[in-house]
């Protein structure tokens, strides 16, 4: 079994960025340990506090992004980070090379309910001249990422991986400590029948997306001929990690609870990364009328709508939204 270092080595060119990788893993599985323990570590429930968001932080949201946090500023290929739980970029290492970006637990509403969470990844070049402590720093089109991943932190540990050479999962073998690969190459399936979204928003889509799921959820009779299946697991993780699987498709559009909010992922840390796998793996991801990845940022928590997954199925939605 070809363990991390060893894939990176082989498959990845830019050996600081291998490097930075692995070290990031090391967090990660520092993260699976604990949430592993659950109440036993102390480690669920809220932490009593809100995040940039607005959104009451759970403890382990603190404690994961601490440890990613000191994780990367000990790298020295590391110039800045920006996550979902700090209001501002942080300088890192002046002669960093890399901005790496981060949800450093996905899902968290999850954790006090033992369901599948995970840590989202997005590094970017940092441009020669540019201040790691100035947001504009990190404002690059998802295009612009060198590699992307997530860790699922399931039954069992799943990092998924692409430098942008294809997607590779390797899985956490708890007997040795060590992420060792699994899948080479993976593809999601063109074609699907399971889409993803919180259906108990439903009023608040826009018209496309309110006649697509009208129409699929019509089945063979309806316009797109197909019985389609649900899942929504109210971890964004777990979801793209399933259609990485077995094909899909993930929604969670422009709603207008707020108009304020687009959406409610966020660009940088969210839809970016998982855009890079999604479209590394052969599938596609868009707001339903551009190409996630084209979108030119405003902000590091900027709020985008998301539908990605299986190519056919997101191309079926954009030409809802041509209509
Ligand atoms: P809702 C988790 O909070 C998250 O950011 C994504 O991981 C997930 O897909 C979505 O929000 C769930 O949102 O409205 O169903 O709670």
């Amino acid at each position: 079994m070809m363990r991390l270092r060893t894939f990176l080595q082989q498959h990845c060119d830019d050996q600081m960025l291998a490097e930075l990788i692995e070290q990031l893993s090391v967090s990660c599985k520092d993260i699976a340990y604990r949430i592993s323990l659950g109440e036993l570590a102390g480690v669920t429930g809220s932490a009593e506090q809100e995040n940039v968001q607005g959104e009451c932080q759970k403890k382990l949201d603190v404690i994961s992004n601490d440890l990613i946090k000191d994780c990367l500023a000990a790298i020295p290929s590391v110039r800045g980070l920006a996550s979902e739980e700090e209001p501002d970029a942080v300088p890192a290492n002046p002669e960093g090379r890399f901005l790496v970006l981060f949800d450093p637990l996905d899902g968290s509403s999850n954790i006090d309910v033992n369901v599948t969470v995970g840590t989202i990844f997005s590094i970017l070049e940092c441009p020669a001249d540019a201040d790691p402590a100035a947001e504009s720093s990190y404002l690059q089109s998802g295009s612009k990422q060198v590699a992307a991943g997530y860790v699922l932190y399931g039954p069992s540990t799943i990092m998924m991986l692409s430098t942008g050479n294809g997607v590779f999962s390797l899985t956490l073998d708890t007997r040795i400590g060590e992420f060792v690969l699994q899948r080479e190459n993976v593809q999601i399936p063109a074609d699907t029948k399971e889409f993803a979204i919180n259906m108990s928003v439903q009023r608040f889509w826009q018209e496309p997306v309110q006649e697509y799921v009208a129409d699929l959820l019509k089945g063979e009779e309806g316009p797109l001929g197909k019985r389609y299946n649900m899942r929504w697991v109210a971890s964004m993780v777990a979801e793209i990690h399933r259609i990485l699987t077995r094909g899909g498709i993930f929604m969670y559009p422009f709603d207008n609870r707020d108009p304020s909010k687009p959406g409610k992922l966020r660009l940088m840390y969210e839809a970016n990364p998982m855009s890079f796998l999604v479209n590394q793996a052969g599938g596609q991801s868009t707001t339903g009328r551009e190409p996630i990845m084209d979108i030119a940022p405003e902000g590091i928590h900027q709020r985008v709508p998301v539908i990605m997954g299986s190519a056919n199925e997101v191309e079926t939605v954009i030409q809802y939204h041509q209509r």
